[in-house]
């Protein structure tokens, strides 16, 4: 295989795995290109690569929110399209994709101020969607996410260049420590983990459901986790974190009675659109990669309201 030396964040290549410092800033422009977020605030996402706001929707906006993803999870119309993914080993909803799409409740969510301004703050420019999910984490049923850093995925799979993207998971039901929560490890974006292992074509038909390839090794996942320690975010409904795209995360399974769904949207900057694949893959679909408008987003005027 032919490896380019340009590419500073090489992975799934014949090559074992490394850990590459981070080249791009955490945030951008120095925090002043919004006024969403305090100077602390700034300083602690840019430390610790995430920052959970607490109570950012009201409990009727989030009623609101979870009665829309609940439809969407049961609705046939839905489940049998290619964005909705089934658990590993049952016809249990696990994501559903491009659901700001979807749905108008949804969409009016991605272009809230409360979720795009933070966005536009830390990555320094106007953004767009790259990826939006719901994730339904049922009860009993919801199976892991192991850690991975969703750049490297980005990355490898999607083209996307530089570490100038971010995700942000809207909690729709409380997130306790017993139904799954999200597991991140502070300090970890400031470090690349390349993988092992080549990447097979269609490779997201499995990945989606349970990841093999872009799955960092023991050793690398030790060392972050001995750096930083691993911080789970246990939160109300209504609650919002945002993490850098580069953030080592993962999910354990959800054993407990009580379901655990959140909304996800990722915000990638302008400056950041995707090239093609890296190793002459097949690029994923549109519903996972959107590489077919990267026009920015305009903020509603008008927030979201129960009624909506
Ligand atoms: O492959 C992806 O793009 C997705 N996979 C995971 C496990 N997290 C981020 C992203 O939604
Ligand atoms: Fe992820």
């Amino acid at each position: 295989m032919s490896i380019s030396m340009s590419d500073l964040y090489e992975s799934r290549t014949d090559r074992g795995s490394a850990i590459i410092a981070r080249q791009d800033p955490v945030v951008y422009e120095g925090g002043t290109y919004a006024d969403a977020l305090s100077t602390e605030q700034v300083c602690d996402y840019n430390r610790d690569g995430f920052i959970l706001l607490e109570n950012v929707f009201s409990e009727e906006e989030v009623e609101s929110l979870l009665d829309e993803v609940k439809r969407l999870s049961v609705d046939g119309d839905i489940t049998k399209r290619e964005e909705a993914i089934k658990e590993p080993g049952s016809d249990a909803v696990r994501s559903i994709f491009r659901v700001h799409a979807l749905s108008q409740k949804v969409n009016q969510l991605s272009r809230d101020p409360r979720l795009i301004h933070v966005a536009r703050q830390i990555l320094g420019s106007e953004v767009y969607i790259h990826q939006s999910r719901a994730n339904m984490k049922p009860g009993f049923k919801g199976k892991e996410f192991y850690w991975h850093s969703d750049f490297e995925t980005w990355h490898v799979e999607d083209g996307m260049p530089s570490m100038r993207a971010l995700s942000c998971s809207v909690l729709l039901t409380d997130n306790n420590e017993c139904n799954g929560p999200l597991m991140l490890m502070p300090g970890s974006h400031l470090q690349f983990i390349s993988c092992q292992g080549q990447t097979p074509d269609e490779h997201y038909k499995q990945s989606l459901r349970k990841q093999e390839y872009g799955v960092p090794d023991p050793l690398s996942l030790q060392l972050l986790a001995e750096q930083g320690g691993i911080r789970s975010v246990t939160a109300k409904a209504g609650s919002v974190v945002f993490f850098d795209c580069n953030t080592m995360h993962g999910s354990a399974s959800n054993i407990s009675p009580w379901p655990r769904a959140n909304v996800f949207m990722v915000y990638n900057s302008v400056h950041n659109t995707l090239n093609p694949p890296k190793y002459g893959l097949t690029p994923r679909p549109d519903y996972i990669a959107n590489r077919s408008d990267f026009t920015a987003l305009e903020p509603l005027e008008t927030p979201m309201t129960a009624e909506a």
